[in-house]
């Protein structure tokens, strides 16, 4: 069966939790049930993995070519802004990315203007809230 990883970074743990001015009032947990029950609409395997470390994002995406994935939904957070190690991950594999964010990043403080994942990814979807993770998820059944 075929199968879709969606990877979360950094404080997306805290989602729905703080800040809901910013990010809504929607938990991670909510976010992961909804991906998962289209992924059954759609016969497809989807595993959720959050983490707030840079490493253990880097694992996964690793994992993720290793056993076959079709594709990965990646948050990874403020990490977008300066991890190139999490861009030589996502360089290094030829499973499809696509990077969510659920604010509009460009809209933002300067430091959020740039992502150094996005040109290593498929596409960015910023700015649409959760249904960002949705539309990625549309994205990859549909390529
Ligand atoms: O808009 C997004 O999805 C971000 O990836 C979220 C990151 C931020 O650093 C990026 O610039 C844009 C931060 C996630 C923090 O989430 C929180 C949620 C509730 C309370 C505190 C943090």
């Amino acid at each position: 069966m075929e199968k879709i990883m969606l990877l979360n970074g950094p404080n997306l743990n805290l989602l729905g939790k703080r800040e809901p001015g910013i990010y809504g009032s929607t938990t991670l947990s909510d976010i992961e049930t909804k991906i998962k029950k289209l992924g059954e609409d759609h016969c497809i395997i989807i595993s959720c993995f959050q983490s707030n470390s840079e490493g253990a994002l880097i694992d996964k995406i690793h994992e993720a070519a290793e056993e076959g994935y079709t594709g990965i939904i990646f948050n990874p957070g403020a990490y977008s802004h300066y991890s190139y190690a999490i861009r030589d991950a996502i360089a290094g594999i030829t499973v499809p990315v696509i990077e969510v964010h659920i604010s509009n990043i460009h809209a933002r403080e300067a430091f959020r203007h740039v992502s150094v994942t996005a040109p290593v990814t498929k596409g960015q979807i910023s700015g649409l809230g959760i249904k960002g993770y949705e539309l990625a998820f549309k994205a990859l059944i549909d390529q």
